[in-house]
């Protein structure tokens, strides 16, 4: 297991230079922020990052993420240029050395939340999702999600909502093999892991279908390419809202195939009604047993890269919601110690 941290370039309030000091932090998780999504990323750009991380003393192995232009999703007729680019990026990645590409194939919004600053006893705040204010949210009349900004007017993301309205799961699942098939076969001649990220929440929202949100889901998405190429990002807080995902029993089916290349570990507390908060990583802290996931991983064998997702604010840190510097460096630090652990006397205990 390699431990990575995800850093939204020279305009992230937390600096390399501090990530660097979290013990145990070997890599970057990164991104091209300024180039429109469906676009090349050129070489230089990635040049210049990778060698800003690696310059902090920190590697650059994974790009989180490659976003999915909405025509491929959609399967309009511009698709197959974007899926070139797409293509394209997959090589350029390789080029400067990336082993692991995160993106997801979630309709328009990606993750949702209700708020980003619910207020916990302890005084910290987190992200929470509540299913009634979601319900309540009128789409015809435009979306203000907190967290979401996106680059739509109104009237176009009417016009997008209209598109999608055509699409139910079947058509999105057609898209995506088209997609897979598309690029899967690029990603396997570089030596590159593409890794999907499941849906977060793992269910249809505001009718928008979504199609990679339980064990099912996964395994069939493995199979439409069934290539060492083709794999997950196992995002714990993501599947785990979902009262129907055994997030242990993925870890080891999935990571048992050697098909999982990036780990999201984080936990969540999860009501029976579907709402959701973010809490701090510690297994006590919601409804997740982390020491039990980190064990499925190591019981696998797993040697790719994992990181703390999402943390809550604490300690007065301001900045952008889910990505501070404190609560993310202690979930760093908890995680490593459980493998710790686990590789010491995991083993022995059982
Ligand atoms: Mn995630």
């Amino acid at each position: 297991m390699k431990m990575t941290f995800r850093w939204y370039g020279e305009s992230d309030p937390v600096t390399l230079e501090y990530i660097r000091q979290i013990p145990g932090m070997d890599g970057i998780v990164s991104a091209i922020y300024d180039v429109p999504v469906g676009e090349v990323w050129p070489l230089e750009k990635l040049q210049t990052l990778k060698a800003r991380i690696e310059g902090a003393g920190l590697k650059f192995d994974v790009v989180e993420s490659v976003p999915v232009h909405e025509d491929i999703k959609l399967g309009k007729p511009t698709r197959d240029r974007l899926i070139a680019n797409y293509q394209q990026n997959i090589r350029n990645c390789a080029a400067i050395g990336i082993k692991v590409i995160c993106y997801n194939f979630m309709p328009v919004f990606d993750w949702t939340r209700t708020t980003l600053d619910k207020k916990l006893p302890d005084g910290s705040s987190c992200l929470a999702f509540s299913t009634k204010e979601v319900e309540e949210i009128d789409i015809s009349k435009g979306i203000s999600l907190p967290g979401w900004d996106s680059s739509y007017k109104a009237d176009e993301l009417k016009a997008l909502l209209a598109e999608y309205s055509k699409i139910d799961e079947e058509k999105l699942w057609e898209h995506l093999s088209y997609f897979l098939k598309a690029i899967i076969p690029v990603a396997e001649e570089v030596g590159l892991k593409m890794a999907i990220h499941p849906d977060d929440p793992p269910r249809p929202i505001f009718g928008l279908p979504r199609i990679v949100k339980n064990r099912d889901d996964l395994a069939r998405l493995l199979k439409i390419v069934d290539s060492p190429s083709n794999g997950l990002t196992l995002c714990s807080g993501s599947l785990g809202a979902g009262p129907q995902n055994n997030v242990e029993a993925l870890i080891r089916e999935f990571g048992g195939m050697g098909r999982i290349f990036f780990a999201h570990l984080r936990n969540v507390k999860v009501s029976p009604n579907g709402d959701f908060e973010e809490t701090a990583h510690a297994s006590a802290c919601g409804s997740l047993d982390m020491a039990a996931l980190v064990k499925a991983y190591h019981d696998t064998g797993y040697t790719w890269y994992v990181r703390p997702d999402h943390g809550r604010m604490i300690w007065g840190e301001t900045g952008k919601p889910g990505y501070g510097l404190y609560d993310r460096a202690l979930g760093a630090v908890y995680l490593n110690g459980l493998w710790e652990a686990v590789d010491k006397f995991g083993a022995a205990a059982k």
